[in-house]
């Protein structure tokens, strides 16, 4: 079972993550999880921390001259912007953020101490975990990656576009968007909201190719990978809503419409289409993984909406915090991420083996 925890605040020492399950003989580049995380520092419409940070990352265990021997992986990245006992409190709760909730729930007026960890800033542990999956990917020529649908209420008109070309012209993009025109429109859309002390979310897509059929299970709640894949997804910070294939909108279609014909080519099964999204009865299908989210507004406004002083229990307006304008890039860097986590997690329960000789032969 593959399995990982994370830790760290967002202005603590450092974050830290353990990947424990992870098959011995598979050569760790640290090159490729850094990778990974500069990508999820970038884009347009990220706020002052991303160019604090360069986050790299230090493996500190599991590995022997690179390679993985079987035992747990454990990765540090170190928080340059290390000020966690200096800093100020927040009084006033950000509606949208985990600020009031947090409070009442651990009982404490100053909504520092549930920001610090509520941020976004955890992701980049979770990058770090997902990227050494993708490693294990790579061995079996599983691709991932993703692009941005809409920001706000401009939307990227990628229907004639083939994956490929989605994949090529989305790597280039500042907002992770295949389409020069509306990355455009996107980045005043960021600009305008910016001088309103406000902020954009969006949606993205992330795609996977060449995962083979019958990873997950219909047979349990809990072995579906549609299901797994939605839990991962949906706990990358302000995340709202995981739709699979044609998603929400497509269930308006009838079902002779919806579902994706089995076709002959020659001796192989093919599908028409791909309404399902790779999945079908909590199983990947063959077919290309297709998976949307939905990211809200992030929660910090520089021109804040009303609130409450939790001490003195007076009216006043939200607490600010440096934070981002739209952070749906690097969102999706997360997305793509803990689904290769999801992925190797399951490749591993079907094949099983502990070294990557006896996997690749398994498979
Ligand atoms: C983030 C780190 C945070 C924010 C943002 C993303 O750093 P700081 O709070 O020091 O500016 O930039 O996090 C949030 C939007 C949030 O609500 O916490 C990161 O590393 O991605």
């Amino acid at each position: 079972m593959l399995r990982y925890l994370t830790a760290g605040e967002s202005h603590g020492k450092a974050l830290v993550a353990i990947l424990e399950g992870m098959p011995a003989g598979l050569r760790l580049d640290t090159k490729l999880i850094d990778k990974e995380l500069k990508r999820r520092q970038q884009g347009y419409g990220r706020g002052k921390r991303m160019e604090i940070e360069s986050d790299k990352v230090e493996i500190l265990s599991g590995i022997k001259k690179g390679i993985t021997i079987g035992s747990p992986i454990a990765v540090l990245i170190k928080n340059k912007d290390f000020k966690i006992d200096k800093l100020p409190s927040v009084r006033c709760p950000r509606p949208g953020h985990a600020d009031l909730a947090g409070m009442i729930k651990y009982n404490t007026v100053n909504a520092r101490d549930i920001l610090e960890r509520s941020s976004a800033r955890e992701t980049a542990a979770r990058v770090a975990i997902g990227a050494i999956c993708r490693i294990f990917l790579r061995e079996f020529k599983i691709d991932i990656f993703s692009y941005t649908k809409y920001i706000g209420d401009i939307e990227v008109d990628a229907e004639e576009l083939t994956l490929e070309a989605i994949k090529r012209k989305a790597a280039i993009s500042c907002l992770n968007c295949p389409d020069k025109k509306s990355e455009n429109l996107m980045k005043q859309s960021i600009d305008q909201s910016k001088k309103r002390g406000d902020t954009l979310g969006g949606g993205f897509e992330v795609i996977g190719l060449n995962i083979m059929p019958g990873l997950g299970s219909h047979v349990h709640y809990d072995r579906k990978i549609d299901a797994r894949l939605a839990l991962e997804l949906m706990s990358i910070q302000a995340i709202k809503g995981v739709e699979f294939g044609a998603g929400f909108l497509g269930t308006q279609l009838p079902g002779s419409e919806f579902h994706d014909e089995i076709l002959l080519k020659g001796k192989a099964l093919m599908r028409r289409t791909n309404n399902a999204g790779g999945v079908e009865g909590g199983m990947t299908n063959g077919e290309p993984l297709r998976v949307s989210c939905a990211m809200k507004p992030i929660a910090t406004l520089m021109n804040p909406l009303s609130s409450v002083d939790m001490k003195t229990g007076k009216s006043k307006k939200a607490s600010t915090e440096r934070s981002d304008v739209c952070a749906l890039p690097a969102a999706s860097v997360v997305a793509e991420n803990v689904t290769a986590f999801v992925l190797v997690q399951a490749i591993l329960e079907k094949f099983g083996g502990d070294s990557m000789n006896e996997i690749e032969k398994r498979i």
